[in-house]
């Protein structure tokens, strides 16, 4: 156990990301699980339940929420940051109660998508570098990004959850002090476009057509999390951006489509000076250890390991019916 930690931190400090992986809870996935039981409408979430999910903070008073994507990266919401300085923010990682444990880190750098809108909300989404990476382990982990938006597709996902410590009504003052999660469902884009307009391609809706669970204020920017089969890891879907209200019905949770973002998150972070994925080698890369690296340790930055294989069982099966 002493030396896997060695190798972890040794890792950490030459490449800057875990080796743990993405998408996994092992302090929340037992062999035997406890059941979970099962925000608007939602329950308590467990310690280690969501071990991304972190707590965005100014003065000491959470604001918005974020997912750890990297042990250098936080994704947010553009929208969280109007007024805000980055020297004001703290994250607040691996607990879930505001205030108490986990490990806090400051903001070094704000980079929200050049193309955010304040009027329409597209693109909403902003990565935060923190002043020093977060370690491995001590309840923390990274959440896996879905691929390119071509090889994206809604059908795929078996369960999604939003999560957060934002208000457990619209218009309360305050939000919750523990993370609370809410079981939730992509609504299908037309659709959602139909109950709610004003939509972009860059948005996915997610809720119950009868409402009761959703996101709300001081949830923003926290992640839409999604796995496909059980036992495979959770995706971060969508970040938390806005709605018409919280849990009514026909008034699903509007989120930013992060598929579409992957390859500006990408350059955005290699332009920060700490990339996503492990960089390719150079002809003088020496010694350069990502080289040898596997993709899937490269800070949550992989592609969906289901894909491929439904990929061609959906073409088997086009050729066997004709
Ligand atoms: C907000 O104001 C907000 N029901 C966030 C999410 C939703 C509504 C409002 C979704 O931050």
């Amino acid at each position: 156990m002493a030396a896997w930690r060695l190798l972890e931190l040794l890792l950490l400090g030459a490449t800057g990301v875990w080796a743990t992986g993405c998408g996994f809870r092992p302090e929340y996935d037992s062999p035997s699980p406890s059941p979970a039981p099962r925000i608007i409408g939602g329950q308590k979430s467990r310690p280690g339940e969501w071990p991304w999910v972190v707590s965005l903070q100014t003065q000491g008073h959470h604001f918005c929420g974020g997912s750890v994507i990297h042990s250098w990266w936080v994704l947010s919401a553009a929208h969280c940051f109007h007024d805000i300085r980055p020297q004001d923010v703290t994250v607040a990682a691996g607990s879930v109660t505001l205030g108490m444990g986990g490990v806090t880190r400051r903001v070094r750098r704000i980079v929200s998508h050049p193309s955010y809108s304040r009027s329409t909300y597209d693109s909403d989404l902003a990565l935060l570098l923190l002043s020093r990476p977060l370690p491995p382990g001590r309840g923390l982990g990274l959440v896996c990004l879905p691929g390119e938006p071509a090889e994206e597709d809604d059908g795929q996902w078996g369960s999604c959850y939003v999560a957060g410590w934002g208000t457990t009504e619209y218009g309360q003052e305050r939000g919750s002090g523990a993370l609370r999660e809410a079981g939730v469902r992509i609504v299908d884009w037309l659709r959602c476009m139909w109950w709610i307009g004003a939509l972009t391609q860059n948005m996915v809706c997610a809720g119950h057509e009868e409402g009761g669970r959703d996101a709300c204020q001081g949830d923003s920017g926290g992640p839409l999390q999604c796995q496909a089969p059980q036992g495979s890891p959770w995706y971060q879907v969508g970040v938390v951006s806005w709605g018409r209200g919280c849990g009514r019905r026909q008034r699903p949770g509007v989120y930013t489509r992060v598929a579409n973002y992957r390859a500006w998150m990408d350059e955005a972070a290699a332009a920060a000076g700490r990339p996503l994925r492990p960089q390719k080698a150079t002809p003088t890369g020496l010694g350069s250890a990502p080289q040898k690296t596997e993709p899937e340790v490269a800070g949550g930055a992989r592609p969906c390991p289901w894909r491929p294989l439904g990929l061609a069982l959906g073409l088997a099966l086009g050729r066997w019916l004709g």
